[in-house]
């Protein structure tokens, strides 16, 4: 089999997506997800000049061969661009091996461990009240697993909570919003939150929270904490993650759990986090991290110590990353949790797919290959159009991590 072709689809259905079309001289195709959010069209532009040329007459089944060309082979390793590009590839080329093989991912990645894939949903308020009743609804749509996040008295705006009555979305059209920060206020509100959420729905809910890069270590051990009477399932990226060793202060002071990788996009950003047990989920995703190949190799490393996945799955990665991580958890011995973030009805109609969704869990089908597909001619009535992530500043007007 022999790659003839490969093109980029970049649309904005609701929100942008970059994807990767492969074709192949047996009629069979492969879709990658590209998709960076806020940067979309630099991992087009580096698929379309330095990666496609390189691909056309390659063998779709030398996956790993192919994988190392566009890592070791680019000279220029790692990087979130990079790795988007190599991953929408990697992507691509096991669905193109499923399809030919007439089976599902899953089965090319060591079987099925498990037939349902546990998943966390976000519930955001913009008050402590407001966010209780967004909790209660998702409990009723069979949620067993909730992350909490809530406006802060004192604070304008703040991370993954949208108006009343809007759902949240990470970037927005236009320059990029700017939103303000105070970790006193926040350190003294959030044990509240959570020991209302426990007060009212008790203790058998999965009870998890993303501090979004904003705290300092030892703020974090404070964190951590204050939060554990309310025993979190997770604190998601208690601090800004490029410093490893910090997530020791952070261990040494608190046993509440420790989340974080969203934002990684090699083995190299979480070596030392793996091997020093200093996290216990790791929130890498497909589509940033070079694909399903270093992936598997990753998560494996991690399994040695007790480390489990949770995969980011916030609704910037398309259907194209959600089912390639679902046969990815399907598969692998250490999967902890997935999120869950649905798409809007217009994305999911874009990207026909074999998974779904019921009573707390996430089903993969058994279509051969990822099991997802791209209407070329709906997306083509959604052109793409520049959004931003928002920045975030102190009071004072310092920027921070947002
Ligand atoms: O593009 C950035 C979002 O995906 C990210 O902010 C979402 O933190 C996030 C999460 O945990 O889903
Ligand atoms: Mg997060």
């Amino acid at each position: 089999m022999k790659i003839t072709e490969a093109k980029l689809v970049v649309c904005s259905p609701t929100r942008n997506f970059v994807t990767l079309i492969i074709y192949t001289d047996q009629g069979i195709y492969g879709l990658g997800d590209a998709t960076l959010n806020g940067r979309e069209l630099a991992v087009a532009t580096y698929l379309e000049e330095y990666c496609i040329p390189c691909l056309i007459g390659r063998n779709p089944f030398d996956i790993e061969d192919i994988w190392q060309y566009f890592y070791k082979g680019a000279y220029w390793k790692r990087g979130p661009v990079t790795m988007s590009a190599i991953a929408a590839i990697d992507m691509a080329l096991w669905d193109i091996k499923g399809k030919a093989l007439n089976t599902p991912v899953y089965n090319l990645l060591g079987g099925k461990s498990r037939d349902q894939i546990m998943v966390y949903c976000h519930a955001n308020g913009t008050d402590l009240s407001h966010t209780l009743e967004v909790v209660h609804e998702h409990l009723e749509m069979g949620y067993k697993a909730i992350r909490v996040q809530s406006g802060i008295p004192g604070i304008a705006s703040t991370y993954g909570v949208a108006a009343k009555g809007e759902k949240y979305e990470p970037a927005t059209r236009g320059l990029p919003h700017e939103s303000s920060w105070s970790t006193e206020k926040y350190l003294n509100f959030m044990p509240n939150l959570f020991s209302a959420v426990r007060n009212k729905y008790g203790d058998n809910l999965h009870l998890l929270h993303d501090c979004h890069h904003r705290l300092t270590p030892i703020e974090a051990a404070r964190f951590g904490k204050d939060a554990e009477p309310f025993h979190l399932f997770w604190m998601e990226d208690p601090v800004s993650e490029e410093l490893q060793e910090s997530f020791r202060l952070i261990r040494n002071h608190t046993t509440t759990p420790i989340a974080v990788g969203e934002i990684f996009n090699s083995v190299f950003d979480c070596n030392r986090l793996i091997t020093e047990q200093l996290i216990d989920y790791l929130r890498m995703t497909i589509v940033h991290s070079g694909g399903i190949t270093p992936l598997q190799k990753i998560a494996h490393l991690a399994e040695v110590y007790n480390v489990r996945t949770g995969f980011h799955g916030a609704t910037d990665l398309s259907p194209v990353t959600m089912a390639a991580a679902l046969h990815f958890n399907t598969a692998i011995h250490n999967f902890g949790i997935q999120e869950h973030m649905p798409h809007d009805p217009l994305v999911d109609e874009v990207f026909p797919h074999d998974y779904h969704f019921n009573d707390g869990f996430m089903f993969i089908g058994d279509k051969p290959g990822l099991g997802v597909d791209l209407d070329l001619d709906l997306a083509s009535k959604y052109p793409y159009q520049r959004a931003f992530l928002p920045v975030n500043r102190r009071e004072d007007g310092t920027m921070w991590n947002w």
